[in-house]
């Protein structure tokens, strides 16, 4: 029996030379009207699905293949009664189902209007290659140019048609997963998927005065149609935003959030440029944020500040006596956004714009492009914490080394940070060499290192942290492992009496 293929797409790569393959072979092709034009003009036999259905095209598009001499062509089990139902209906059977599917991430790329994009959104598509993947033991279903060929061969094995359907669902879930992410507000560019073309499609949300320095103009963009949470944060008191303030406050949300998700209370986090400086969990607001104020009091003057629950007119008081340029927050209660606006004019107030689409990319400007890569959202519940010594962390302590471990993901490398009953005591950020950043934390915590945890970003080459920590009163570290002198790292911590977690993550910030 002369086998049927249904070709329609939108991206018509390579399909000409497909469609002379495929007919030269013996198959009979049915095609959509653009598809069609583009093989008959070629002057290779093809029909219209229209002949096939008896219906024209309708509603500019809309409703081509949506029609059950497609459907039940490409769903007819083979061998089963339900080839006489097809014949009844005088349908043919249709093995072959090549499709790819109208450019909607294109046409978000290209800030094409609403009506556009939404008239981007294939239906008919989507479904014949469903159709087609669920009956893939009959029908072969390819949506990739790259696997034109394996329909060329004389048998294609029953493991390659499951292969070429589980990608077929992956294609159409990944379609539909743009489709939410657009209609959600959410940015599909922004998505894991690093493509060989990215689009860069950036609208000016806020003007600043300039960018990091009065010299350098800047100014802010969204990205695609992404919201976020600093980016489209409520302003409901203060002077405008300043171009370092929205990327200090960017780093005091993001590691205020990423604590929250692990920590049971309020969390507070003070940044001054880009850099934790104090970082506490605690009942209540107020609490955390004199916790955060008094972990290191110098440091937080000129800060920007990250709460994750509301602020209230009682933690608002509690700010009176501290210079902050930010202050963001879930939510303000109106008194307290009165009393600021009257008794600290300068200090910018924010409301946190929607949260982003987690999985979002980072950026990192070189001259000329971008280093793109998956931003490190790898939660602590993703771990497996193995202790190394032969002491191990108290309960108190491990609740410590996992709050330093936040803290430490958040700041810049060489990261060290002590931490004591859910306060920092000690923060040593962004250090050339790793035993700098233990000397600094350590230096900043002085007495308060007594039975506080130490946390580092990445591994030790050598003992000397660990030495230096035990003789300041450190009880436990925790680090991802994985150095050379690893034993001699052990063997320091047990010679002193000190725990050692290995966690097995490293979480680098350059
Ligand atoms: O508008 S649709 O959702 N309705 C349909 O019935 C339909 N059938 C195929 N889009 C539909 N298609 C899509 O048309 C295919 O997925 C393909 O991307 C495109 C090919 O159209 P043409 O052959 O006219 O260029």
């Amino acid at each position: 029996m002369t086998k049927r293929a249904l070709i329609s797409v939108s991206d018509k790569t390579g399909v000409v030379e497909f469609a002379a393959q495929l007919q030269g072979r013996g198959w009979e092709l049915l095609s959509t009207g653009g598809t069609f034009a583009a093989i008959s003009a070629a002057g290779i036999p093809v029909r219209q699905v229209s002949d096939v259905t008896g219906f024209p095209e309708m509603m500019d598009g809309r409703v081509k293949t949506l029609h059950p001499a497609v459907h039940g062509g490409i769903l007819a089990r083979r061998g089963t009664a339900h080839m006489d139902e097809l014949s009844a209906q005088q349908f043919g059977a249709i093995d072959l189902v090549c499709v790819n599917l109208y450019p909607f991430r294109e046409t978000v790329a290209r800030g094409a209007p609403d009506a556009d994009v939404i008239e981007n959104i294939d239906i008919g598509g989507p479904a014949m290659i469903r159709s087609a993947a669920k009956n893939h033991e009959g029908v072969l279903v390819l949506v990739d140019p790259a696997d034109y060929a394996v329909a060329l061969q004389d048998e294609v094995s029953p493991a390659e048609r499951r292969r070429l359907a589980a990608k077929a669902y992956r294609h159409t879930s990944e379609y539909d997963a743009a489709i939410t992410a657009y209609l959600e507000g959410t940015s599909d560019e922004l998505t894991t998927k690093l493509p060989d073309t990215l689009t860069l499609n950036l609208t000016k949300t806020a003007e600043v005065r300039y960018g990091e320095n009065p010299h350098q103009p800047g100014a802010i963009y969204r990205w695609g149609q992404s919201r976020g949470p600093v980016i489209d944060a409520q302003v409901v008191a203060g002077k405008p935003m300043s171009f370092n303030n929205y990327a200090d406050a960017d780093a005091a949300w993001n590691l205020c959030q990423e604590l929250a998700a692990q920590e049971e209370g309020a969390v507070c986090v003070a940044v001054k440029h880009a850099n934790p400086c104090g970082v506490a969990v605690a009942d209540d607001v107020k609490t955390a944020w004199e916790r955060a104020r008094d972990a290191d009091t110098l440091s937080v003057f000129g800060g920007v500040v990250a709460v994750s629950r509301a602020v209230d007119f009682n933690a608002a008081q509690a700010m009176r006596g501290t210079f902050l340029e930010v202050l963001i927050a879930p939510d303000v209660t109106p008194d307290a956004v009165e009393w600021f606006a009257e008794k600290k004019p300068d200090l910018r107030v924010l409301i946190a714009g929607p949260e982003m689409n987690l999985s979002v990319l980072d950026v990192r400007p070189l001259v000329g492009g971008f280093a793109v890569q998956e931003r490190d959202q790898r939660p602590w519940s993703d771990l497996c914490p193995e202790v190394v010594t032969e002491r191990q962390p108290t309960e108190q302590e491990w609740a410590d080394l996992r709050f330093a471990w936040g803290v430490v993901k958040g700041a810049r490398s060489n990261a060290v940070a002590l931490v004591k009953e859910g306060v920092t005591v000690g923060l040593g950020a962004g250090a050339v060499s790793r035993i700098w950043a233990a000397e600094r934390a350590l230096g900043n915590a002085g007495d308060k290192a007594q039975g506080a945890v130490l946390a580092s970003e990445a591994f030790f080459p050598f003992d000397d942290v660990v030495r230096l920590a035990a003789s300041k009163g450190v009880s436990a570290i925790l680090q991802p492992g994985g150095a050379k002198r690893d034993p001699e790292v052990i063997a320091a911590c047990n010679e002193l009496g000190l725990s050692m977690v290995f966690t097995g993550s490293r979480h680098f910030r350059h």
